[in-house]
């Protein structure tokens, strides 16, 4: 059984965003938390008809400050991890209450979010068995590339090269983290083919991009996901007037792809092919995170994000460089 979704206009221009906040004042988020953008955006698109959960972390800890709330949704806490699992709860809940009559039977969205952390890392399996399922649900991985909340920890969506406290510069090593960032939504769309959307976004690129992929990914309806790609001034220290633009120098230079998996096709919503990329370096001194790094580091990582765009099989997406003769 599935009650319809609710029926989304695509936002054409700022003018058109709606006015209505449901995220709003009450919140301790840093001064330029994008996270928070992404928070205030993707409730503003999903409207007033819908439940959240959210997993531990900054969004979670700086959101409820003791008798305060910035939600004007319902909203739960849930366990770091469990932002697949509870989106799955809620959707069975929602479903069971109007099988039994218990509330009227209307479209009302179920939307989990989670940190690069909580989703990425800890709680992928229950991500995966949540996308197997047939509930209508959205999750949201917010990316600020650490555990922000528990003082800059890696995870494995830091970029390659980040200072962060698990990987300090030091004298004998220069660069403590030193894997590629994780590829969160393509795994997860090459792994569960039935899912009909997948997208990476960036709440600062431009916003209505963003707010319009959380609308189609409620309106398709069945489990969905969508990767955000945060600045978080405190962590990647930058002053935070600029998150705005390190958003967009980050997606720019194609370190970030943007697309959608729309059914299992790829739509590139930056297309960084057409487009053309801007120096990785440019967007790598303009965070602290990054002070370490020498020209040969900036040399390195250059090479390697020109390979995900020249030598992927699927730019920017799919890092596999095809075969090899047997
Ligand atoms: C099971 C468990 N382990 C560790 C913690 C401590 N903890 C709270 S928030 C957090 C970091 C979460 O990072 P992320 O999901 O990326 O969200 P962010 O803080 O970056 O917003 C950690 C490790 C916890 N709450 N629960
Ligand atoms: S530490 Fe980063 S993610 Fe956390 S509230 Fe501050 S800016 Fe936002
Ligand atoms: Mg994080």
């Amino acid at each position: 059984m599935a009650t319809e979704t609710i029926v989304y206009d695509k936002i054409k221009g700022v003018h058109k965003i709606p006015l209505e906040e449901f995220y709003t004042s009450g919140h301790r988020t840093c001064q330029g938390c994008e996270s928070a953008t992404t928070m205030r955006g993707f409730i503003k698109a999903a409207g007033p008809r819908t439940v959240v959960t959210g997993s531990t972390g900054c969004m979670y800890v700086a959101n409820t400050s003791y008798m305060t709330t910035p939600w004007i949704v319902p909203w739960m806490h849930t366990q770091l991890g469990a932002g697949g699992s509870s989106a799955v709860g809620m959707a069975a809940g929602l479903r069971a209450l109007k099988r039994k009559g218990k509330i009227k039977d209307e479209p009302i969205n179920a939307i989990a979010f989670c940190g690069d952390l909580g989703g990425g890392d800890m709680g992928i399996g229950a991500i995966s068995s949540a996308l197997q399922t047939d509930y209508d649900l959205l999750i949201i991985m917010y990316d600020n590339e650490s555990a922000a909340n528990t003082d800059i920890q890696a995870t494995g969506l830091s970029t390659y090269g980040a200072q962060t406290t698990f990987t300090p510069p030091g004298s004998k090593h220069r660069i403590m983290q030193r894997r590629w960032k994780k590829n969160v939504a393509a795994m997860l769309a090459v792994g569960h083919p039935t899912c009909k959307y997948i997208a990476t976004a960036c709440a600062t690129f431009p916003h209505m991009d963003y707010m319009n992929k959380v609308r189609k990914a409620i309106a398709v309806g069945g489990p969905t996901f969508l990767h955000t790609y945060d600045p978080c001034p405190k962590g990647w220290d930058f002053h935070p007037r600029y998150s705005h633009e390190i958003g967009e120098m980050g997606v720019r230079s194609g370190l970030y792809p943007l697309y959608e998996i729309i059914e299992g096709k790829v739509v590139y919503t930056y297309d960084c092919r057409e487009k053309g990329r801007s120096p990785v370096k440019d967007f790598l001194v303009a965070q602290g995170r990054f002070a370490h790094l020498i020209q040969e580091d900036f040399d390195y990582i250059q090479k390697r994000v020109d390979e995900m765009w020249e030598e992927w099989a699927i730019p920017g997406v799919a890092p596999i460089k095809g075969f090899l003769q047997a």
